[in-house]
């Protein structure tokens, strides 16, 4: 390179950093063929990708069921909500592409155990009740953190996110009167319904990630405005949600710390096992195995489709080709 193609690739940058810096401090949006620094794209690459493989792991847990549903009508809505989250992989993939890493080169890195899902999905659905339980903690812990994404300063990301909250408000209904019809039913139907809240609570808490002193992408995150809310603050408020939400129920949650703090005006907790935590993303939950083999399989089993589809697409080129010439 010459000192003057130096100098302007120089000059480029940093006309950009002052572009995006500007765009960031007046809460306006990133777009793709935006300049914007190395580190921003690789961890929004990192979030958006790792987001959009818990979506297509997440449907494992909850696919195992659709053929267990109790009724017509339960089994139809469970199999809407599981295509709902293959949707929402799909859109997220999507905008991770347009930073520029391959959907291709994503699934690999998940299929070789390179990259992370969340830890709910590596915990076990035992009864109907999780069912309930899932829909109205996992996807209302969800929500919670991802509806101040739909602001995420990355456009691409933040236009996703609103669709999938919609989706994601269904799902938490959906969950919440699996419950509700549970809670109210026989006395075993009742104990199920706790038994699941009491399983799926401190890991749902979990989803909201590491405590804010223990969180190393916190800061830069929030600093761009792809987190708008620490790990810590989204928890609280979640914890909020359910301490009114499980009174409709008429169940109790497993946590007897539970309390509003006046003074930090905050939702606090009991402690949660942030071991636990760790060993699940080291890749040694109860479900970690499972999901990763049966997400190689699916991976493996469709490579006809991705071959048919390849096959197509080089023949419709193909023929453009030859029309145009
Ligand atoms: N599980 O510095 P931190 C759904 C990782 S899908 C696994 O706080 P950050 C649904 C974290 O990645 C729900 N890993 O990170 C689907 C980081 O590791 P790396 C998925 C976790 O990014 C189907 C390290 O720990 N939701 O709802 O600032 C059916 C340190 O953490 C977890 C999203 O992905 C975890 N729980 O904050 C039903 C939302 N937590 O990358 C329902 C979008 C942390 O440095 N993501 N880690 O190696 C986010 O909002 C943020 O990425 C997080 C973490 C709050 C999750």
């Amino acid at each position: 390179m010459t000192a003057t193609a130096i100098e302007t690739r120089a000059d480029h940058d940093a006309a950009g950093e002052k572009v995006f810096n500007d765009l960031i401090a007046q809460d306006m949006r990133i777009e793709p063929r935006d300049w914007m620094p190395a580190d921003y794209r690789k961890s929004l690459t990192r979030q958006i990708s790792q987001h959009a493989h818990s979506e297509i792991i997440g449907m494992q847990p909850e696919a195992n069921w659709i053929t267990r549903a109790p009724s017509l009508k339960r089994k139809a809505v469970l199999m809407a909500k599981v295509q709902d989250e293959a949707g929402h992989g799909l859109y997220l993939y999507s905008a991770a592409e347009t930073l520029g890493t391959p959907r291709d080169q994503m699934t690999e890195d998940l299929i070789a155990g390179k990259a992370r899902y969340s830890s709910i999905f590596n915990y076990p659905v035992l009864t109907w009740a999780d069912i309930g339980a899932i829909g109205w903690l996992v996807d209302g812990a969800a929500i919670c953190n991802q509806v101040p994404l739909c602001r995420a300063s990355y456009g691409p990301y933040g236009r996703a996110m609103v669709r999938i909250c919609k989706e994601e408000s269904f799902h938490q209904r959906q969950g919440f009167e699996i419950l509700l019809e549970l809670a109210n039913g026989t006395p075993e139907q009742r104990a199920m319904a706790q038994d699941a809240v009491n399983r799926w609570y401190a890991p749902s808490l979990m989803m909201f990630g590491p405590p804010d002193e223990d969180s190393p992408n916190s800061q830069k995150s929030m600093e761009w405005k792809i987190k708008r809310f620490s790990n810590d603050e989204l928890r609280s408020r979640f914890v909020g949600m359910m301490v009114e939400q499980i009174k409709v129920l008429g169940l109790d949650l497993p946590d007897k710390d539970v309390r509003f703090d006046e003074e930090s005006g905050r939702w606090e907790h009991g402690p949660l096992d942030w071991n636990e935590f760790k060993e699940v993303l080291a890749g040694r939950g109860p479900c970690n195995a499972q999901r990763m083999e049966r997400r190689r399989e699916a991976h493996e089993d469709g490579a006809w489709v991705r071959d048919a589809a390849s096959a197509y697409a080089a023949r419709q080129a193909a023929k453009h080709t030859t029309k145009a010439a």
